[in-house]
C-alpha cells in the first residue's frame, strides 16, 4: 500500500467531510511526523493544538500504557482511583475549585451552556426556558446542533437547522456590543480569548477585561473557551491571564490529553459547578480512569517542561522572524505565543496552495479561513528547528 492506495480507500469508504492535505502519516515523535514513504515533516498544526506536549510524549505514553493494563473504564456508576487525583491536580494548577470532565471539546462547551442555563434559573432567577447566552461572530466552539446555532460560518450551519433558541450573537472585540445585548434574561457570555478558527483573531487590548467587568456588573457569567488557546499554547496557561481575567468558567480540551485520547473539562468554582445534581448531566467515558491518568501526565508535562514560558519565548522569536520575511503576499503576521497566523492578501489566491508548497518542503501547516496560514507547532519545538523551517517558509511565501 502506498500513499495513493490509502487515499483512494479513504475517499471510497469514508464520508467526505474533510479536505486534508495528501500526506498519509504513519508515525510521529515530538515536533516531527513521518508519512508512509518515510518522509519527515515538521508539524506546524499540532492537531489544532492538541499535541502541545509534542507527539507521543514518552511520559504520557507511559501513563497511558500503565493505566491501560489496570483498568480503562468503570463508568461513573462506580468510582475509580484516578479521577479524584485528576480533579485535585487540575484544581491546584488552574485555581478553580472544581471541574467536570467530558471527552470532546464540543461536549465540554455543551456542558458549560447547560451549566449557565441552570445557574440562570436556580440562582439568578431568570424565568424557566428564557435564558439567553451571548456569543461572538466568527466563533468556533464545535459542531453540535446547539453550538452551530451560533456559528456565523454558513458552511457549518446553513444546511443543519432548525436551530436552538436562546442564543444572541454580537461582533467580536466590541465590549459595548455585549453590554447592549444584555437583558434581564442573560445567563452568560461565551467567548474565545483569541479566535483560532476565525483566523487567529486577537481582540483589542482590554477587551476581555472590559467584558469581565460588564458581566460582573450585570450579574452575567463569563465563560471562556480555552480549548485551543489554553494549556500553554499562547504563552500562558490560559490566554485570559494576559488581561488578568478569571472567568466564571473556563473550558479546556485538546492538549488536556497531549493528543492521546479525547479529554475535555469545564472548570469553575463550587458555587457554580456545584449546581449539577446527580443525573442531570454525564457521559459514559467522561472521567474514566484511562482519560484521567493520561490527563494527569499531560498536565505534569506542561508544568515540568515549562511549556507556557517556552511558548512565549519561542513564539516571540518565530513571529518576529516571520514578520521580517519580505513577501508580496503577506498582509499581516499576528499571534500570541506559538499560535501564529500569517494573513495573506486577497490577491495571493488563498492560503491552501502555500500549505501545499510547504508540504513539499517538509512542513505541515493548515490554512484557516481561506487567507490565513496557521503556524502552531508543538510547544516542545526549539530555536534550531524554527531556524531550519524559516528559509523554506521564506521561499514559499515568495512563490508567484
Ligand atoms: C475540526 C477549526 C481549530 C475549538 C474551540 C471548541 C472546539 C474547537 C476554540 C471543539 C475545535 C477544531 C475542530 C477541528 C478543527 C479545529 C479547528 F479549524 F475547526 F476551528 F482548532 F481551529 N472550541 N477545533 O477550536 O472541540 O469537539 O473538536 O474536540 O476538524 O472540526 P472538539
Amino acid at each position: 500500500m502506498n500513499t495513493k492506495d490509502f487515499i483512494s480507500l479513504e475517499e471510497q469508504y469514508g464520508a467526505h467531510n474533510y479536505h486534508p492535505l495528501d500526506v498519509v502519516i504513519e508515525r510521529a515523535e515530538g515536533v516531527w511526523v513521518y508519512d508512509v514513504d518515510g518522509k519527515q515533516y515538521l508539524d506546524c498544526l499540532s492537531a489544532y493544538s492538541a499535541v502541545n506536549q509534542g507527539h507521543v510524549h514518552p511520559e504520557i505514553l507511559n501513563a497511558l500504557l500503565e493505566q491501560a493494563k489496570k483498568v480503562t473504564l468503570t463508568s461513573r456508576a462506580f468510582r475509580n482511583d484516578q479521577l479524584p487525583l485528576f480533579y485535585k491536580e487540575l484544581s491546584e494548577m488552574t485555581g478553580y475549585e472544581m471541574s467536570l470532565p467530558m471527552n470532546s471539546g464540543a461536549e465540554a462547551v455543551e456542558t458549560a451552556l447547560k451549566l449557565a442555563r441552570k445557574w440562570a434559573y436556580q440562582v439568578k432567577g431568570v424565568p424557566r426556558h428564557r435564558a439567553e447566552i451571548i456569543t461572538a461572530a466568527g466563533n468556533f466552539h464545535g459542531r453540535t446542533l446547539a453550538i452551530i446555532t451560533f456559528s456565523t460560518e454558513p458552511l457549518y450551519r446553513d444546511d443543519f437547522g432548525p436551530f436552538t433558541p436562546g442564543f444572541v450573537t454580537v461582533a467580536y472585540g466590541d465590549a459595548d456590543a455585549i453590554e447592549k445585548a444584555i437583558t434581564p434574561n442573560t445567563a452568560a457570555v461565551l467567548l474565545e480569548p483569541i479566535q483560532g478558527e476565525g483566523g487567529v483573531i486577537i481582540p483589542p487590548v482590554g477587551y476581555l477585561k472590559k467584558v469581565a467587568e460588564i458581566c460582573k456588573k450585570n450579574n452575567v457569567l463569563l465563560m471562556l473557551d480555552e480549548i485551543q488557546t489554553g494549556l500553554a499554547r499562547t504563552g500562558k496557561l490560559f490566554a485570559a491571564q494576559y488581561e488578568d481575567v478569571r472567568p466564571d468558567a473556563t473550558i479546556i480540551g485538546k492538549a488536556l490529553s497531549g493528543g492521546f485520547y479525547p479529554v475535555s473539562a469545564v472548570l469553575a468554582d463550587k458555587a457554580l459547578l456545584g449546581l449539577f445534581k446527580p443525573g442531570e448531566h454525564g457521559s459514559t467515558f467522561g472521567g474514566n480512569p484511562l482519560a484521567a491518568a493520561v490527563a494527569r501526565a499531560s498536565l505534569r508535562v506542561i508544568r515540568e517542561e515549562k511549556l507556557a514560558e517556552r511558548s512565549q519565548q519561542l513564539g516571540e522569536y518565530f513571529m518576529e522572524q516571520l514578520s521580517e520575511i519580505p513577501s508580496p503576499h503577506v498582509k499581516e503576521v499576528r499571534g500570541k505565543g506559538l499560535l501564529i497566523g500569517v494573513e495573506l492578501r486577497p490577491e495571493a489566491k488563498g492560503a491552501r496552495r502555500f500549505c501545499e508548497a510547504l508540504q513539499e518542503k517538509g512542513i505541515l501547516a493548515k490554512e484557516t479561513h481561506e487567507n490565513v496560514i496557521r503556524f502552531a507547532p508543538p510547544l516542545v519545538i526549539d530555536k534550531e528547528t524554527i531556524d531550519w523551517a524559516l528559509p523554506s517558509i521564506r521561499d514559499v511565501l515568495n512563490v508567484k
